[in-house]
């Protein structure tokens, strides 16, 4: 079995997590250069700890990062050893526009995507460009407190113009909001919002999920407008929810954990808001503020396919007891541990037949193309004394999901675009800061301390990852 022809193979990486240089050209502030190293971290991506700018206590790994800034050419080059047909990578919104909403864009930074996009292309590499990944403009966040804020839209417009303005003729493929379910798990991270004492969380979290997602239709508009054939994506963390017992309480459950992640890219798709959104958030006390206009931009800005990380699949139940005894799993999303199943280093499951679901359930739901934008598996890698670096875990955490894609795709027909794997070379991890925990087929010699040349080297899945491209996913041996 093999991929059709023109599939999207690759990797994916995001701005904060890699390119370091937060502030040099004029770059300005961003909400991920103040989420700090250790304890804290989760603290301040939940919009429970405060911190808007960086202090002496604390360390902050996106600050430098893999310093993917000053080694694009290089990084680049080494994705395109591996033939690379696509190259995920985000946008610093702070980068082309310093302030958040400044008239003029910083010139340096719109000149270093494009070099990075006319880079991508001399190779034969087709960006796909995520507008926004975990990143909101400091400046926003203290003028308007971040998505809490409904002229944040009007923000993320002027910005986007900038965007397609300046890359129309570079980058077909784009998506709006990074994992845009997110938010309601880490709102610093995914909103800017820093929870206010005794502010309504649930009703901050959906007004701003509302704003985004007026954002992202208006977004859509835009890009359709001033780049005729272009292609706008949404994106889904996803992981399908299984019930943990047979129970119709426990099957209940997973359906209404589901739906915290339908909310979002059901609204996307379809352009309107399911009914059981509405009832839902009347149920919670949550009334949020929806213009007049609101239906019309919803309906006018829906996406042209839906994209999606997937790591793993959840597992919930019903009963409280097996909630608080068995909810583990990782540091953002907490799951019952499904004990049909291993996990990572890091706690997270390994479900490749997982995959397989998320496909043929996305595309049931909405009948759209799909795109693999992130998958991989977290892991300590070791370098011999010779600069070899043997990761056959990565390999065969790879190989059977992308098995799991051949059968959704050659026995089930789902359409699927491409698979762009997560962190192709190492970069900081979202969740924890580490570096430690690497998803790359690139190594990069950095240290969670911060330590490290930076060198790149070749890991074992490197060559492997090679040859599946080299055979359209036929050889995966
Ligand atoms: C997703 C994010 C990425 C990424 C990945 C792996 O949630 O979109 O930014 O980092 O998960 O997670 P982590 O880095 O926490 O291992």
């Amino acid at each position: 079995m093999k991929m059709p022809e023109g599939f999207l193979w690759g990797g994916a990486t995001a701005a904060n997590q890699c390119e370091g240089a937060y502030n040099v050209d004029g770059r300005g502030l961003s909400s991920v250069d103040v989420v700090p190293f250790g304890p804290d971290r989760m603290k301040v991506a939940r919009g429970e700890m405060k911190m808007l700018a960086c202090d002496a206590d604390h360390t902050y790994p996106s600050h430098q990062a893999i310093d993917f800034y000053h080694h694009y050419k290089e990084d680049i080059a080494l994705m395109a050893g591996m033939g690379f047909k696509c190259y995920r990578l985000s946008i610093s919104w702070t980068r082309i526009l310093p302030g958040g909403d400044d008239d003029t864009p910083n010139a340096a930074g719109v000149a270093f995507y494009r070099n990075v996009f006319e880079e991508c292309r001399k190779y034969g590499i087709e960006p796909l460009v995520t507008i926004c990944h975990f990143d909101a403009p400091i400046a926003l966040i203290q003028k308007y407190g971040g998505w809490k804020d409904r002229r944040m839209v009007d923000a993320f417009l002027k910005y986007c113009r900038v965007l397609f303005e300046n890359y129309g003729g570079l980058v077909k493929y784009w998506l709006t909001f990074n994992e845009i379910n997110m938010l309601l798990h880490m709102p610093f991270m995914g909103a800017g919002i820093v929870f206010e004492p005794g502010e309504n969380r649930e009703q901050v979290k959906y007004q701003a999920a509302h704003h985004e997602l007026i954002a992202s239709a208006r977004a859509v508009q835009l890009a359709h407008q001033m780049m005729p054939g272009c292609m706008v994506g949404c994106m889904l963390a996803a992981g399908q929810y299984y019930p943990y017992t047979c129970a119709p309480e426990d099957v209940y459950q997973a359906m209404e954990s589901d739906r915290d992640n339908y909310f979002f890219i059901d609204a996307q798709v379809r352009g309107a808001y399911p009914v059981w959104a509405k009832k839902r958030m009347e149920r919670a006390g949550v009334s949020i503020d929806i213009r007049p206009e609101d239906e019309a931009i919803l309906a006018a800005g829906t996406v042209d396919f839906v994209s999606f990380s997937y790591y793993s699949s959840r597992c919930t139940s019903a009963d409280p007891e097996i909630l608080k005894n068995k909810a583990r799993g990782n540091a953002v999303v907490k799951s019952v541990v499904n004990p049909h199943l291993k996990s990572s280093e890091w706690g997270w499951q390994i479900d490749p037949l997982g995959l397989r679901i998320t496909l043929n359930t996305l595309y049931d739901r909405y009948q759209k193309p799909l795109f693999i934008v992130e998958n991989g598996l977290g892991a300590n890698d070791t370098v011999e004394p010779d600069g070899s670096i043997h990761d056959p875990y990565r390999i065969d955490y790879m190989r059977q999901h992308i098995r799991a894609m051949l059968d959704a795709v050659n026995l089930d027909g789902v359409p699927l675009m491409g698979y762009t794997c997560w962190g192709c070379i190492d970069l900081v991890s979202a969740s924890t800061g580490e570096m430690k925990k690497r998803y790359g087929m690139i190594y990069v010699d950095k240290s969670n301390d911060g330590t490290g040349t930076l060198k790149r080297m070749k890991k074992d899945s490197y060559f492997w990852y090679k040859k599946v491209i080299e055979t359209n996913g036929e050889d995966l041996d």
